[in-house]
Order: structure tokens, then C-alpha cells, then sequence
């Protein structure tokens, strides 16, 4: 225990600027900041599993994200934990508000080191993306039956309710009339959900051990997950990455829909004018 806080008020004295992570692990809202997007990471606080992890990314002043954050589980007997209920032992940005960020957990022989990078676009572009990559590390003698779990809320362009949400192929694509975000996972998930909210947040805060449905489509107020089930040997590491891209829903898909539309209408209206020709003949 002593070591710990020893670890963690070193590294936020050595590398973090921000006041606030002194005060108290478990309060600490950081920014991140590049070009025409900003983004809010909640590294603590466990006291509301629907406010944690990244809480806000802004692209063009336009809120896009609810909340995206991992749960693990050792074993398969009991319920999952999001990460922010372990000790966060080191929480390092370069600058406040920078690009940037790691936060590393510890837990009973393992530690999870947790690393952001934001990607703003030029401003009046609705373009920027997120690099995420979870690092699993067995610092234990025993080997460890590992299963996480990454969970993505967006409510598109601050409304989640007109969106439509598909996982194909290990992408996550997620879309209204204005925006698309699509989120690239590796390695391949061993499972994946798409589910109405907030079916998938109350699994993973339940008591009991989940495993993804690998359901693929909704439309209305969803969130999604992706899982990874992994033997994790003493002393190895297992490193994830997630690239998430925002962007405006592409000008040619909306004309090619109209055009499909005119094209369809047109079809039905002959075929229903040869039909009630038929009819009456
Ligand atoms: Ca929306
Ligand atoms: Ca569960
Ligand atoms: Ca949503």
C-alpha cells in the first residue's frame, strides 16, 4: 500500500501538472485537447459506472460520445469491474489539456496501463479520430483467465436516438443524417454486442459473468461492446488498440440514397400502373 502511493504521488509529481490528481484519485477529469476536438477523461471515480472512462469528445463544438469505457473480469464465475474501481497508480499527460494521455491501474497481480491520443481535424472539418491502446499485464505467478471488455456509447451529433449502430467484420459503425463514426478494433474480438441502452451497461455491472450476444444492428438509443477472452501467462503482456474515426455522413452516399429512391418510387409506380392495367383488363 505504501508502495503504491509512493508510485502514484511520484509519478504526479514527475510528470502531472494538474492540480487536482493530489487531492484525490478517485476525482480527476482530464482534458484532451487537438485542433477542432476535445475530449474529457474520468479516471476515477467509481461511484457511477455510466460516468467514467472518457465522458465527452467534441468534434467542431459538437458533442458526439456518452461514455467509452473497458470492463475486465478474472475467472468466470463472478461479474465484471470497470477499471476505474482498481487503484490508479500513475496518471501521466505531458502538458494539461495536451493530445495525450496514460493512465495505468493496478489490480491483484495484474496492472493496466490505459493510453489515449486525440486527433483533431481542421476546424469546420467534423473530422478527427482517437488511438486507444489497453495494455494487460500478468504481474503475478499465476496465470490469469482474462476477459475485457471495451464499451462505446456515442449519441451522435448529441442525440443518440435518430442513430443506427452495425458491427461487421470486427468494425463498429455507427451513424445518423450527419455524422459516422467507425471504430477499428486489433486483435479480432472474441465477441461483440450491439444492444438498446442500457442493456449492455447493466451486464457489465451486475453480479454475474457476462459474454457478449454478438448481435450486430440497432437503431434508436444503443451502445456496443467488444470482448476479448485470453489466457494471460505470468509475466506477459496483452496490447489492444482501438482507432476511432468521426466524420460527416459523405455528401455521395446521401445523393446515391435519393437516387436509389427516385429510381425505387419510379419502379413501384410503374409496376403498380401495369398491375392495375392487369386488374381491370
Ligand atoms: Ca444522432
Ligand atoms: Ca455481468
Ligand atoms: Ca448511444
Amino acid at each position: 500500500m505504501l508502495k503504491k502511493q509512493f508510485l502514484f504521488l511520484t509519478t504526479a509529481t514527475a510528470i502531472f501538472t494538474v492540480g487536482t490528481i493530489q487531492q484525490s484519485a478517485q476525482a480527476a477529469v482530464l482534458a484532451l485537447n487537438d485542433d477542432n476536438s476535445t475530449a474529457a477523461f474520468e479516471a476515477g471515480d467509481a461511484s457511477n459506472p455510466g460516468n467514467s472512462g472518457l465522458i465527452f469528445w467534441t468534434v467542431d463544438n459538437t458533442n458526439h460520445l456518452f461514455q467509452n469505457q473497458y470492463w475486465y473480469r478474472i475467472g468466470s464465475t463472478n461479474g465484471e469491474s470497470a477499471i476505474n474501481s482498481l487503484n490508479l497508480i500513475g496518471l501521466t499527460q505531458n502538458h494539461a489539456a495536451s493530445n495525450q494521455l496514460t493512465a495505468t491501474y493496478g489490480g491483484n497481480g495484474f496492472e493496466i496501463a490505459l493510453n489515449f491520443k486525440l486527433d483533431g481535424g481542421t476546424s469546420g472539418s467534423r473530422t478527427a479520430s482517437l488511438f486507444e491502446n489497453i495494455q494487460v499485464k500478468n504481474t503475478g505467478s499465476d496465470n490469469l483467465d482474462f476477459h475485457l471488455f471495451k464499451y462505446t456509447d456515442f449519441d451522435l451529433t448529441d442525440n443518440g436516438g435518430d442513430d443506427t449502430t452495425n458491427i461487421n467484420n470486427g468494425i463498429a459503425k455507427q451513424f445518423d443524417d450527419f455524422t459516422l463514426a467507425t471504430q477499428v478494433i486489433a486483435p479480432t474480438a472474441s465477441h461483440y454486442q450491439v444492444a438498446a441502452f442500457p442493456d449492455i451497461l447493466n451486464a457489465l455491472t451486475d453480479n454475474l459473468p457476462t459474454t457478449l450476444t454478438n448481435f450486430s444492428t440497432v437503431t434508436g438509443e444503443s451502445s456496443y461492446a467488444f470482448q476479448w477472452d485470453f489466457a494471460l501467462e505470468s509475466e506477459k503482456t496483452v496490447s489492444i488498440t482501438n482507432s476511432t474515426f468521426l466524420q460527416p455522413v459523405p455528401e455521395p452516399t446521401m445523393t446515391l440514397g435519393c437516387l436509389i429512391g427516385f429510381a425505387g418510387l419510379g419502379i413501384f409506380s410503374r409496376f403498380r400502373h401495369s398491375h392495375n392495367r392487369a386488374v381491370k383488363s
